[in-house]
């Protein structure tokens, strides 16, 4: 495939004279729990968002995209950028736009090509990966800070534009990832542990091929869990107040796992929650618990109790966060039978992506049991290595002169 250099030189006359690189994620555990400030573990992987470029000495930034799979886009940066309808995917290039020309009252874009190889809607953050993208670029060309942490916290807040009331994690391990790591993010204050990777172990990545659009139902199923997290969390605290269980009140999820462990923490949940709010909660705080767990096992080296974390993780996700479908649980049940230590949906769910957890010496076969009992019978096999493929640890975003 020619690189967005070579189709910015054809598109626009002359050589680009920047590249700038984001990548994709993939989180290994703490599914839906960043929005709670609660911790996450993802990693970056391979895939990556690339935009060749050229800053513009106006406020316009003209995006084309290699191959044409987007249309191009041209707008001016301005505070209060007025986003195009829901689902268009220039909305994740005026979303950094608006945000920094607010904060900075930034002035200057660029001409640009983009390239991606992140499969689209899949839960492998494609979307962040342009904001970041796309971030990172207005902030080099207009000399605002391009500190990772710095830059992440502006570009979680930049992509709620889009509609998503989204948590920080993956703009974050976008920017902030280092090679060979995995990241345990914690905010407020945002911070990242970076912990390597032990050699021997492998992520398998598998496309459900169902697609999980953010912009569509997605978008509404998302934002409702938040609310239920937001208004069982608010009950707790009264509860917990009312019963002089605590002197202070505790109004945030990370004060509450801190404060109590999360045996207690359920037993006054049962008394206090029903329903949905029951289920949402318990999830969220039972996997906050897993998150620091899975990160003792990483350091550790031990493979099988990582992966028995994520089993459990999916069974929450599905029973109580209610954001699984027939063909995740497919995907897990056969990457299992081909001797994963462990699978699990991975991003927000309803379609996507499993992630699942092999040594060297097993990938193979559960790569050749997926390929044989999922891909094959629906796909014969066709762009297999897009659907199916082990993610590589890889570093954040970067830019660079060309
Ligand atoms: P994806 O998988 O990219 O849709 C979304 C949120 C994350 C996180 C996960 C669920 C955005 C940009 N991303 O990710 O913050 O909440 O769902 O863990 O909204």
């Amino acid at each position: 495939m020619i690189g967005p250099e070579e189709v910015f030189e054809e598109t626009f006359g002359v050589p680009p004279t920047l590249l700038v690189r984001a990548p994709g994620r993939v989180n290994l555990i703490g599914e839906h729990i960043d929005y709670n400030d609660l911790p996450v573990f993802p990693m970056a992987l391979q895939r990556e968002v690339r935009i060749a470029l050229r800053p513009r000495e106006d406020g316009t930034i003209v995006l084309h995209s290699s191959g044409g799979i987007f249309p191009p886009i041209e707008f001016e940066i301005e505070p209060g950028i007025e986003p195009w309808e829901k689902g268009a995917w220039g909305n994740y290039v005026k979303a950094p736009a608006n945000e920094l020309a607010e904060r900075f009252a930034i002035g200057r874009g660029f001409d640009g090509v983009l390239q991606s190889d992140i499969p689209v809607a899949a839960g492998l953050s494609s979307s962040s990966a342009i904001v970041n993208a796309v971030g990172l670029a207005l902030a080099h060309i207009n000399e605002v800070s391009t500190e990772p942490r710095e830059l992440a916290a502006v570009m979680a807040d930049a992509e709620r534009f889009v509609g998503t009331r989204g948590g920080g994690m993956d703009q974050t391990i976008s920017l902030g990832a280092r090679d060979r790591c995995a990241a345990r993010i914690s905010f407020r204050p945002l911070r990242l542990r970076h912990v390597a990777v032990p050699d021997d172990w492998r992520f398998i990545v598998a496309d459900s091929g169902e697609v999980a659009e953010k912009s569509g139902r997605l978008q509404a199923e998302y934002n409702r869990r938040r609310s239920e997290c937001d208004e069982a969390l608010r009950i707790m605290t009264g509860h917990l107040t009312a019963h002089d269980v605590t002197d202070t009140p505790l109004t945030s999820y990370p004060e509450l796992c801190a404060a109590l462990d999360v045996h207690r923490l359920m037993g006054i949940a049962e008394e206090a929650l029903q329903g949905n709010l029951l289920r949402r909660f318990r999830h969220a705080v039972t996997e906050a618990a897993r998150v620091e767990e899975a990160v003792d096992r990483m350091l550790g080296g031990d493979l099988r109790g990582f992966g028995a974390l994520m089993d459990a993780s999916h069974a929450s996700l599905k029973s109580d966060y209610g954001v699984s479908s027939t063909a995740l649980d497919e995907l897990v049940a056969v990457a299992k039978e081909g001797g994963a230590a462990g699978a699990r949906l991975t991003g927000a769910g309803f379609g996507g992506c499993v992630v699942a957890l092999a040594d060297r010496w097993t990938v193979g076969e559960v790569l050749e049991t997926l390929a044989a009992a999922y891909y094959e019978p629906r796909y014969q096999a066709d762009r297999l290595e897009e659907r199916l493929f082990v993610a590589v640890p890889t570093r954040g975003a970067s830019i660079r002169a060309i």
